[in-house]
């Protein structure tokens, strides 16, 4: 039987970035289904009622729900091609924590650097670049998180590099200036196909971010 893979998605949506990257990276073939998030679908309802948030798999009719849980599925699911988790019980774990770290500190600090001004702004700044400084030590002089070739970790932090160009627009800082390390990591990432093809452009993203901006008076 044929699979049916589907993905419900928001194009600047980092959490939907990664989904698109592991299938890249695994080439399974999929359907996307753009979702207004201000007018959400039925379909986007019924396959995650408890958050209602994209992006969402939908594969052979069944709902997977949140990001990272989707990347797994996905290296579990489709096991034979580029494994994107270690297979080591203790890496596996590790890779596992820095995902929960980028989830619970890289988010909040970048949206309160676009969407807030002032100290707020400010604070949010010093989270971010601290929490990026965190990360290269964890890089090391590796390649990428997952060692040789990209992985989990790589897969979770990529989409954020599409939006750094509005962080930095709007907050005025530099990321290559006090993170080059990050900064030649990312490029290493896109010179994989499956990587570029699947991000946005960061200028599109930018101009999305002021059009929020304007719509919702963060200005
Ligand atoms: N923890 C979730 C976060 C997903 C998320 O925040 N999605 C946002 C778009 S970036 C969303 O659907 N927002 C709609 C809403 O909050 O109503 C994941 O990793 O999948």
């Amino acid at each position: 039987m044929a699979e049916e893979v589907k993905l419900l998605d928001f194009w600047p949506s980092m959490f939907g970035m990664r989904v698109k990257v592991a299938l890249a990276m695994k080439g399974v073939a999929y359907e996307y289904v753009e979702q207004d998030l201000r007018n959400k679908s039925p379909l986007l309802l019924e396959m995650n009622p408890i958050h209602k948030k994209i992006p969402v798999l939908v594969h052979n009719g069944k709902p997977i729900c949140e990001s990272s849980i989707i990347v797994q599925y996905i290296d579990e699911t489709w096991k034979n091609r580029a494994p994107l988790l270690p297979s080591d019980p203790y890496e596996r774990a590790q890779a596992r924590f820095w995902v929960d770290f980028i989830d619970k500190k890289v988010f909040e600090s970048g949206r309160k650097i676009w969407a807030s001004k002032g100290e707020e702004r400010e604070e949010g700044k010093k989270e971010f670049m601290g929490s990026l400084k965190k990360l290269e030590e964890v890089l090391g002089e590796k390649a990428y998180f997952g060692g040789e070739s990209v992985g989990f970790v790589d897969i979770v932090l990529i989409g954020y590099y599409t939006w750094f160009y509005s962080y930095e627009s709007i907050g005025n800082f530099s990321v290559e200036a006090e993170c080059s390390k990050i900064m030649g990591w990312a490029k290493r990432c896109l010179q994989n196909e499956s990587l570029s093809n699947s991000l946005p452009d960061p200028f599109n993203i930018c101009d999305f971010v002021l059009l929020m901006k304007k719509k919702y008076g963060l200005e």
